[in-house]
């Protein structure tokens, strides 16, 4: 199946050294060997026959590489979000021109407004219903806003309270045809409970966040127990990428590219 036909990153800037972490014991990033991972990643989705969108770094924000939080694509619209970080809610000002190139601002480009905060990170897509982590930087009405958003497109809003881990993807990740990658924290709750949902080791938390790409599934490297049970389930093929230096920023595969399919508009 194919899904998605467009990605849109964005190149580190060299301040991502100072960006925002939880996990300070993991060290600096080096930032060359992130400009190398960063580059591999895009080579890996242009295999996949996407189309790659990227925008130029900005020193003003350091974690702008994680382009995933600034915006929601859809297939029937976007939204540009309003980001919970302080030093991180600029990024949706850029964010929003760029996603002006595939969407009509006229009608189809939304935006989630103070005090309304969200992060598209705490945003899983499953068909027509997006879960919606309730988090530090994700709050209800934040959630409310894009409850409304979504309503006339015949999208549903599931919030989940997330009590672990910066986003709700953090800890878990849709790799379609029912499949639930899941951390245990996350694992009892009874709204994953028509998934068949596969339980990352506590060992291993980090690879829930790994990504389906048109049925690639994409996993972080270093992480051989989540790898296998991946490679068990049928009809994927699985390649690997190596993500240390955003990890240090508790950055994953996700954040680092918004998916999705759209013709780019003519200017
Ligand atoms: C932050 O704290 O915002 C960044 N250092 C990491 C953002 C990761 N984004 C994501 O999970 N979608």
């Amino acid at each position: 199946m194919t899904k998605f036909k467009n990605i849109i990153a964005r190149k580190p800037c060299q301040t991502i050294v100072y960006g925002l972490t939880m996990n300070p014991q993991l060290g600096g990033v080096d930032y060359n060997l992130c400009l190398q991972q960063h580059q591999n990643y895009l080579d890996i989705l242009k295999k996949l026959k996407l189309d790659v969108y990227v925008i130029e770094p900005d020193n003003n924000f350091p974690d702008s590489v994680f382009v995933e939080d600034a915006a929601l694509l859809t297939d029937k619209c976007a939204v540009i979000t309003n980001p919970g970080a302080p030093t991180r809610n600029g990024e949706k000002t850029e964010m929003a021109a760029h996603v002006a190139q595939f969407y009509d601002p006229r009608k189809n480009i939304h935006y989630i407004q103070y005090p309304g905060t969200l992060d598209a990170g705490d945003v899983m897509m499953v068909d027509n219903d997006f879960y919606v982590g309730l988090t530090a930087r994700t709050n209800q009405d934040g959630i409310n806003q894009l409850t409304e958003i979504f309503r006339p497109y015949g999208y549903n809003v599931i919030p989940v309270p997330v009590a672990e881990g910066l986003h709700l993807k953090s800890s878990v990740s849709y790799l379609e045809h029912n499949n639930l990658l899941i951390t245990n924290d996350l694992f009892d709750n009874p709204l994953f409970d028509k998934f068949n949902k596969i339980l990352v080791p506590d060992d291993e938390k980090y690879c829930a966040n790994s990504i389906w790409v048109n049925e690639t599934i994409i996993v972080p490297t270093g992480y051989p127990k989540t790898l296998e049970m991946i490679k068990s389930l049928k009809g994927y093929k699985v390649v690997t990428c190596d993500t240390s230096e955003i990890r240090k920023l508790d950055g994953g595969l996700s954040c680092t590219s918004l998916r999705f399919t759209q013709k780019q508009r003519c200017k």
